[in-house]
């Protein structure tokens, strides 16, 4: 039977089950990859398996997120991760070399491998046929420790994709924003993205590194493109051509679903305030008055995307009121647009020219005015992530948004009268590594260095037989996980510090949740009750790990998100599910509820009776952990559980 590129890739990779949708896959893993912002959980947690050396292929540490450095807290975390990927055999990717995404696809990314990340836009991979998949620090430390990596085996779904995309006015961002136009926020839960098809031929590497970048918005667990002779033009550009390999869906492959798109009649789009999926046409917003841009990020900070930018801005200068900010993804992006004078034009036109990192798309500066309309290439738009809770977060394109800024308004880029240069993909990049540190044989001298704000990860006590708790939000909806953990530049700071950060769980939703889960603590504890889609977004365990120290015993939904539902049983928080979804709408905040046998139902039947103790009537919850997620959730989480483990 003809068999599709994931089932090969998993296939190649698989240490234990079967290939059959919905049921639980190890795979062994050949890279690892962590961010700052996550990646000192990540290794804090390596640290405390008390293993030599990480025992995967390749480990990376990368430096984008925290760079603000207001004070000594972020590069206290960058010398952390600098030392602690010295002792234990990573690569470090030193602080302005480059957001993490866009330096893997450059540097490390080879088709047919696995590879982990602690940032749920790994998937970025995808463009060079690798499976690459967002993990919280806990599934990564676990791995590094060699472990294999184990999923529930999603559904294959097909994109078939024909046509050539109108260029220039058209790109793969709009290609992705059609896509998530079609199948919301929610529509990639339980599935991987496999992308085939004539149309594929039209995309460059970069080009599907951003539609499977931004597949994270669609929930999907990751999406892939096959591997061929673009992969290899590009690898050979990059330097890297030994590591092409071809990679195609045999004919007769198999897919849950196919979506066809057909690029020819793709046009530019725009994903409105507030959620990645609020997606219509540029042309239908004409008008629009724009006071910020910015254009980079992960998703769109490519030498193509900046060289593009560039071109548009050439001789133009950025409407009066309008400031426009651009991050450029890498060192090397950077510098082969400096080289051949391509800053000079956006410097010229007026734009704000910041470093090689996340920056504005995680609100570490940036930040737009009150009420202000910013448009921006990024990824995701949710309510407050920009630093301003009441600004008005469009995504676009960075041809758009470079359109935009001149003209002060949202207009269509095809309809702009102004120019683009025709682009040629390069045979060849610049290439440089000189920001990037390899791992030694020898590290028995180096010692990892730890400041102040570093604190050692809290741990659950093991599951409670009952939970007797108190209900103390209830929440619609696509919850994402900037909600239940904001980021910026005051918060951020503070991912090494479990109980510092714990203060702002929920922050932007109810100041007062932190202070009232404190307090219910010890009277039970607290649960969250929300809707469809929950904790949807960033792989942050912080929106599990701060919960955890706040003494929430369970969240109750509809439906989670994958990486959130795996941090929540990573930390030994309960998740649970409505039987009969029309139960949500009984419950109200402050309620109490029982739920008795809890480790017996836990391993059972896995239906908990809950009694409203409150309101007075029982209902029924369900939890869907496989043998695995049991025991992890009854140790009270994945470290107590590898220490029992271990201890056997
Ligand atoms: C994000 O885009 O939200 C982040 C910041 O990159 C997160 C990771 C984090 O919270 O550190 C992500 O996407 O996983
Ligand atoms: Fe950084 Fe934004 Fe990408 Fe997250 S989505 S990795 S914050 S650039």
């Amino acid at each position: 039977m003809g068999k599709n590129i994931v089932e090969k890739i998993f296939e190649a990779h698989l240490a234990y089950g079967e290939l059959k949708a919905g049921s639980p896959v190890g795979l062994k893993v050949d890279q690892v990859y962590t961010q700052d912002a996550t990646g000192t959980m990540a290794w804090l947690q390596f640290e405390a398996m008390g293993l030599d050396r990480v025992k995967v292929p390749l480990a990376v540490s990368y430096v984008d997120h925290n760079m603000v450095q207001s004070n000594f807290m972020n590069p206290d975390d960058h010398k952390f991760l600098q030392t602690v990927a010295a002792k234990y055999g990573a690569y470090f990717s030193r602080p302005g070399n480059g957001i993490c995404h866009q330096v893997h696809l450059e540097q490390f990314a080879a088709p047919g491998k696995i590879a982990l990340g602690t940032d749920s836009h790994t998937p970025t991979g995808g463009g060079m046929g690798m499976i690459a998949i967002g993990v919280g620090g806990l599934d990564a430390a676990t791995v590094m420790g060699g472990s294999p990596f184990e999923v529930n085996m999603p559904q294959v779904v097909k994109i078939n994709l024909s046509g050539k995309l109108r260029r220039p006015w058209v790109t793969a961002m709009d290609v992705i924003l059609e896509i998530l136009r079609r199948l919301t926020v929610k529509g990639g839960v339980g599935k991987i993205m496999e992308y085939g098809g004539a149309g594929v031929n039209d995309l460059s590497v970069p080009e599907r590194a951003t539609i499977t970048n931004m597949g994270a918005e669609l929930g999907a667990t990751t999406s892939v493109f096959p591997s061929d002779k673009r992969t290899k033009f590009y690898l050979t550009a990059v330097g890297r051509a030994s590591e092409w390999t071809e990679l195609k869906a045999d004919r007769g492959a198999k897919y849950a679903e196919v979506i066809d798109i057909d690029l020819d009649t793709i046009e530019p789009m725009i994903a409105q305030p507030h959620s990645p999926d609020n997606v219509v046409t540029v042309k239908s917003l004409s008008g629009t008055k724009v006071d910020q841009v910015c254009i980079g990020s992960c998703t769109n900070s490519s030498y193509q995307a900046m060289k593009a930018v560039a071109s548009l801005l050439k001789d133009n200068t950025v409407a009066e009121g309008v400031n426009l900010l651009i991050n450029p993804g890498s060192k090397q992006v950077y510098e082969m647009i400096a080289k051949e004078k391509l800053t000079s034009e956006m410097i010229a036109a007026g734009a704000r020219m910041l470093e090689s990192s996340c920056g504005p798309c995680i609100g570490m500066g940036g930040a737009p005015g009150s009420g202000q309309v910013s448009v921006r290439s990024f990824n995701r738009n949710f309510k407050g992530r920009s630093g301003t809770k009441d600004a008005s977060v469009y995504l676009a394109s960075p041809v758009s948004c470079a359109v935009f800024a001149v003209k002060g308004e949202i207009a269509d880029p095809r309809e702009s009268g102004l120019q683009i240069s025709p682009f040629k993909e390069p045979s060849k990049y610049l290439i440089n590594r000189n920001f990037i540190i390899a791992p030694k044989a020898d590290t028995t001298d180096v010692k990892v260095i730890k400041g102040p704000n570093i604190k050692e990860v809290s741990v659950k006590e093991p599951l409670e037989d009952t939970i007797d708790a108190e209900v103390l939000l209830k929440l619609g909806d696509n919850i994402t996980t900037d909600d239940i953990m904001p980021a910026g530049a005051k918060v951020l700071p503070f991912r090494s510090n479990i109980p510092a950060i714990s203060e702002f769980v929920f922050e932007n939703i109810d100041k007062t949740f932190s202070s009232r889960a404190s307090e219910a603590k010890s009277k039970g504890g607290g649960i969250i009750v929300g809707g469809e889609n929950y904790g949807q977004g960033s792989s942050r365990e912080h929106a599990a790990i701060a919960p955890m120290f706040l003494g929430i015993q369970a969240v109750l939904v509809k439906s989670f998100a994958r990486i959130h539902r795996s941090n929540l049983i990573n930390f030994g928080i309960l998740p649970l599910q409505f039987e009969n979804p029309e139960d949500y709408s009984r419950i109200a905040g402050g309620d109490r509820l029982l739920i008795r046998d809890v480790n017996a139902t836990v391993s059972g039947s896995q239906k908990y009776a809950v009694e409203n103790t409150s309101q007075g009537y029982g209902f029924i919850v369900v939890s869907t952990l496989n043998e695995r997620e049991q025991e992890i959730i009854k140790n009270g989480g994945l470290l107590p559980y590898t220490k029992a483990r271990s201890a056997r």
